[in-house]
This record gives C-alpha cells, sequence and structure tokens, in this order.
C-alpha cells in the first residue's frame, strides 16, 4: 500500500517535470525565432548612408527631412528623388559590400525573406523600386501607378498613385519564386529608387527582415537587433583582414 502510494507519488512528479519542460521547450522556440533586420533607409544617418552610393541615374536625390513616413524619433528623414526627365531615378546595382541572400528560412546574419518599405509620390503618374538579384539581374520590381516607362517583371501594388504615404510589406521568396532557383536563393546586390516623372518620389522605412513582421513598426513584439546600416558589420569578419589590422594596432 505504502510502496504503491510511493509510485503513484513519483508518476505525479514525472508528470509536473514533463510539463515544465515543456514550456520552457516551447518558449525557448518563440523566443529564439529572431526576426533580423536590415535598414536600408529610416533615420538620418542611413539616408546620409545610402546617398553617395546611389551612383547612377538622372534623377537627383536629397535627404527629406519635413515629409517623412511617420515621426518616431527618427529625426525626420527619408530619401527623396527628384523625377528630373530621363530615366528620372538613383540606383546602384553593386552596393558596396552588399550580398543578401533571400531565402525561404532565413536564419544566417546576412539572410532575408521580407522587404518592407513606404513610399509616396508627388506628380506624374508611377513610382518603381526595383531589387538588383545576381540572377535575372533587376527583374524584381514593385509599382504604383502606371508602369511609366514599361520596365518589367514588376508587381503593381496599387493601381492609384501614392499621393499620400503608404507602407507594404512583402515576401520576396513568394513574389520572385525564389524556391524554383538553381540554388534556392536569391542574392541581391542592388536597388533602385524610380521616381521617372515630376515632381518627385520619397521613399522611407525601407528595411530587409526574416520575419513577416514589420520591424520597423511601433508596436512590433520583437525588439529586433535593429542591424547596422552599414553592411561591414554583417559580413562575416575576414580573418587576414583581423589579423591585418590587429599587427598594425
Ligand atoms: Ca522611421
Ligand atoms: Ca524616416
Amino acid at each position: 500500500m505504502i510502496r504503491e502510494r510511493g509510485d503513484l507519488r513519483m508518476k505525479f512528479y514525472k508528470l509536473i517535470v514533463l510539463m515544465l519542460m515543456s514550456v520552457i521547450v516551447y518558449n525557448y522556440s518563440v523566443w529564439s525565432k529572431e526576426n533580423r533586420a536590415f535598414v536600408i533607409i529610416d533615420d538620418k544617418k542611413s539616408v546620409k548612408d545610402i546617398l553617395p552610393k546611389l551612383i547612377n541615374g538622372a534623377g537627383e536625390a536629397e535627404l527629406e527631412e519635413n515629409d517623412v513616413y511617420e515621426e518616431d524619433n527618427d529625426g525626420k528623414a527619408a530619401l527623396l528623388v527628384v523625377g528630373s526627365g530621363g530615366d528620372g531615378q538613383r540606383f546602384n546595382p553593386n552596393m558596396p559590400d552588399w550580398e543578401i541572400d533571400i531565402v525561404k528560412n532565413p536564419k544566417g546574419k546576412n539572410e532575408f525573406r521580407y522587404i518592407t518599405f513606404a513610399w509616396k509620390k508627388k506628380g506624374g503618374t508611377g513610382i518603381q523600386l526595383q531589387l538588383h538579384w545576381t540572377t535575372n539581374s533587376w527583374g524584381h520590381r514593385y509599382h504604383s501607378g502606371v508602369n511609366e516607362k514599361n520596365w518589367n517583371p514588376s508587381i503593381q501594388l496599387d493601381e492609384k498613385l501614392p499621393k499620400d504615404w503608404k507602407v507594404y510589406t512583402r515576401d520576396l521568396v513568394e513574389d520572385w519564386e525564389v524556391e524554383d532557383l538553381d540554388g534556392k536563393k536569391g542574392v541581391m546586390t542592388g536597388i533602385a529608387f524610380s521616381a521617372w516623372s515630376l515632381e518627385h518620389g520619397i521613399w522611407d522605412h525601407v528595411v530587409l527582415h526574416q520575419q513577416e513582421e514589420d520591424p520597423l513598426a511601433p508596436q512590433a513584439v520583437q525588439p529586433t537587433e535593429k542591424l547596422p546600416l552599414t553592411w561591414g558589420r554583417l559580413k562575416k569578419p575576414d580573418p587576414r583582414y583581423w589579423l591585418l589590422n590587429r599587427e598594425r594596432n
């Protein structure tokens, strides 16, 4: 009788331990689901960082400090591109240090799946954002309004011009069929901000992220590691470089 009660108690304790363990494991898997982000444009520092890197295009680019997407203590900053005729854009297919892997299950530091961006267009009939990958070059585009230059493929996000700020989150894996690519990843190396025609287009809140949630949204659940505006820190450190620098210091 006494032994039986002891066995029962043991079983009960085992059950409790098991339950506690499953709670810990479950929570760990939730916590560990990181949503790393790479901020391309948000605050003043990011705009100043990208301006000199957009070395191509007939459009002129500048820091916009009044008309920005949401004021959230980021110093009121956005990127404005004047649609001054010609191609009316600023771009660089090979941004310094960019080698961003677009994959279905991003885990590593330079792996992402989603892009969130906000834009606004004054004048003209259309606006476009283009992403340059090593596969298919600029063949990853989004536009609203009219596709003025007929640059395709391009996904139309809205028939109307974004006369007021509009924000979008896109799944790059779905949109550009990454699962069908040979290496099952896209390698993104550049970006183009195409305002096309007068007067101008403005971009803000441009960020790559791993999970679907927009990490820059004020209500974002996870305080993501808002990664650095420079790719240098994202790249794997080159041991040779490190050694060289250590020797110099
Ligand atoms: Ca912001
Ligand atoms: Ca901003």
